[in-house]
C-alpha cells in the first residue's frame, strides 16, 4: 500500500476510536438551538455537519487544519522557484492532518502525474456540446463521462465490504484530481483556441499543467496558478458545494457523482460563478461610464444603480465571513507584488475601498466585504485570460482538493447517509398551535 494511503488510514482509525470515545461520553450535550426562523432562512448558524480538512472563522477567515493562509504560504513546500504553495501540499495537509515534508508533496505531485490520462470517450462527450454552452457545463459533463473509471463503483456492485469503502473513495479520489486540469483546459481551448490543444507536460506541478495545457507558459502565471488552486480548496462543510459533494456522497454515491453534484453548486451565482459576474460587472460599469478607470464617485453611483435594480454587487457579502475574506487579502497581495500598475486590478482595489460603506449603510447586509470572487478574475484578465466565463470552471478544480478529501474522510469515519428533518407550513403552524 502507499506510504500516504497507509497514513491516512492510521489517522482515520485514530479519529475514528477518538469520536466514538467522544459520543460515548458527550453524545447527548446540546450543541446549539434551532430557532423557526433559522429553518426559512437558508440554516444560517446552524451546526450540522462534521468537516475536518478546514474551518471558518467569522472575523478570522478559513483555517486549513489549523493553519490560515499566510501560515500556508510561508510553511507549505513550493514548486522549485517558485513561492507560492503547491496545492499538492494543501492536499496532503487536509488528507493527513499534518505538514508535508518536501518529499510528501513530491509523491502527491508524481502519483497525480502518473495518473493524469483522461479518456477518449471524455473528450468526446465534451466535443457533443454545442460551442456555446457554459464551461462549467461542458466541464461537469467531462467529470461524469469520467465516472466510468470509478474504481469505488466497480468495486461495489462486485460486492464490497463497507470496512474498504474508504480505500477505493481514496484511489477514485486521487485518479480524478489528476485528471481535472486535462479536463479543464481541454474546455478552455476548445471553446476558446480554436480546439488547437496542448499536450500535458509530464515534468510540471499539478498547477503549472493546468496552466502550460491552457496555453499560459509564464512563470508568474504559474505561481498565479498555485496560489489561486491553494486559497479556493476548502472552505469548510457548509457552502453548497462542499455540502452538495458531502450529501450526495452520503448516498455511497462515487468520487465522481458526488463531485459533479457539487460542482453544479459551484456554477450558480451565488456561489463559484461570482467570479465570472464580477469581471462582467466591471466591463459593464467601464463601459456606461466611458472609462476604464472609474473615479470613486462613478464607482458608488454604479454600485447605486445595481442596487436600485434589485441586482447584488458580486464578489461582496458572505454567508459566514463578517470581515474582508483573507483569499481576496492574499490576492490583493500578489497583485502588489506582480502588476501593481495594472488598470482593472487597480479598479477592483478601488471598489474595494468604495463598496463596503455603502453596503452598509443599507443595514440589512451582514456582510458588506468583499470575498474570494471580488478579486480573482482581475488577475486572471492581467495574463491575457479575459474569457470570464471559464473562470468557475477554474475555482472547481481547486475544489476537488477540499471535497474530495473531505469524501475519504467521510469513507474513513464511515459516515452515516444524511437524511435532515424537514417540515412543512402546514406542520409549522400546527406544531405553533401546540397540535
Ligand atoms: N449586494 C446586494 N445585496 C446583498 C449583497 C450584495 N453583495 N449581499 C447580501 N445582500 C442582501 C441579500 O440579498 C439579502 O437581501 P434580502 O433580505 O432583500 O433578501 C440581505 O442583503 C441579507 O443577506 P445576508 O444575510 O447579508 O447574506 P446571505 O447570507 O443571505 O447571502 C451571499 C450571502 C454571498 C449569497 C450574498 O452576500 C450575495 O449574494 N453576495 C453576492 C454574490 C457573491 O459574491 N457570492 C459569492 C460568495 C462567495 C462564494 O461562495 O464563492
Amino acid at each position: 500500500m502507499d506510504i500516504i494511503k497507509e497514513r491516512f488510514k492510521a489517522k482515520a482509525d485514530a479519529a475514528a476510536t477518538e469520536i466514538k470515545e467522544l459520543l460515548k461520553e458527550h453524545g447527548s450535550k446540546k450543541i446549539g438551538e434551532v430557532s423557526l426562523s433559522q429553518v426559512y432562512q437558508g440554516m444560517r448558524g446552524i451546526t450540522g455537519l462534521v468537516t475536518e480538512t478546514s474551518l471558518l472563522d467569522a472575523q478570522e477567515g478559513i483555517r486549513f487544519r489549523g493553519y490560515s493562509i499566510p501560515e500556508l504560504q510561508e510553511k507549505l513546500p513550493k514548486a522549485k522557484g517558485g513561492s507560492e504553495p503547491l496545492p499538492e501540499a494543501l492536499f496532503y495537509l487536509m488528507l493527513i492532518g499534518e505538514l508535508p515534508t518536501e518529499d510528501d508533496a513530491n509523491r502527491i505531485t508524481s502519483i497525480l502525474q502518473r495518473r493524469s490520462h483522461v479518456p477518449n470517450h471524455v473528450f468526446a462527450a465534451i466535443d457533443a456540446l454545442p460551442i456555446t454552452t457554459h464551461p462549467m457545463t461542458m466541464y461537469v459533463v467531462g467529470v461524469m463521462a469520467l465516472q466510468t473509471e470509478s474504481v469505488f463503483a466497480k468495486n461495489y456492485a462486485d460486492g464490497l465490504s463497507k470496512k474498504d469503502y474508504w480505500e477505493s473513495t481514496f484511489e477514485d479520489a486521487l485518479t480524478l484530481i489528476a485528471r481535472l486540469p486535462r479536463i479543464a483546459a481541454y474546455i478552455y481551448r476548445r471553446k476558446y483556441k480554436n480546439s488547437e490543444h496542448i499536450q500535458p507536460d509530464g515534468l510540471l506541478d499539478w498547477s503549472g499543467n493546468l496552466a502550460h495545457m491552457m496555453g499560459y507558459d509564464d512563470e508568474s502565471f504559474y505561481e498565479l496558478m498555485r496560489l489561486y488552486m491553494t486559497i479556493h480548496a476548502d472552505h469548510e462543510g457548509g457552502n453548497v458545494s462542499a455540502h452538495t459533494t458531502h450529501l450526495v456522497g452520503s448516498a455511497l454515491s462515487d468520487c465522481y457523482l458526488s463531485y459533479a453534484a457539487g460542482m453544479n453548486g459551484l456554477a450558480g451565482p451565488l456561489h463559484g460563478l461570482a467570479n465570472q459576474e464580477v469581471i462582467k460587472w466591471i466591463y459593464e460599469m467601464q463601459k456606461e461610464i466611458g472609462s476604464e478607470e472609474p473615479t470613486a464617485e462613478q464607482i458608488s453611483d454604479y454600485v447605486q444603480k445595481t442596487l436600485k435594480s434589485g441586482k447584488v454587487v458580486p464578489g461582496y457579502g458572505h454567508a459566514v465571513l463578517r470581515k474582508t475574506d483573507p483569499r481576496f487579502t492574499a490576492q490583493m497581495e500578489f497583485g502588489k507584488k506582480h502588476m501593481p500598475d495594472d488598470k482593472l486590478v487597480n479598479t477592483v482595489w478601488k471598489i474595494y475601498d468604495t463598496v463596503p460603506p455603502i453596503l452598509q449603510s443599507l443595514g440589512k447586509i451582514k456582510n458588506p466585504w468583499p470575498n474570494v470572487d471580488a478579486h480573482s478574475g482581475a488577475l486572471l484578465v492581467h495574463y491575457g485570460l479575459v474569457e470570464y466565463e471559464f473562470y468557475t470552471v477554474l475555482f472547481a478544480v481547486s475544489r476537488a482538493l477540499g471535497v474530495l478529501a473531505s469524501l475519504i474522510w467521510d469513507r474513513g469515519l464511515a459516515f452515516p447517509l444524511e437524511r435532515p428533518k424537514s417540515v412543512t407550513t402546514q406542520s409549522v403552524k400546527l406544531w405553533l398551535e401546540g397540535k
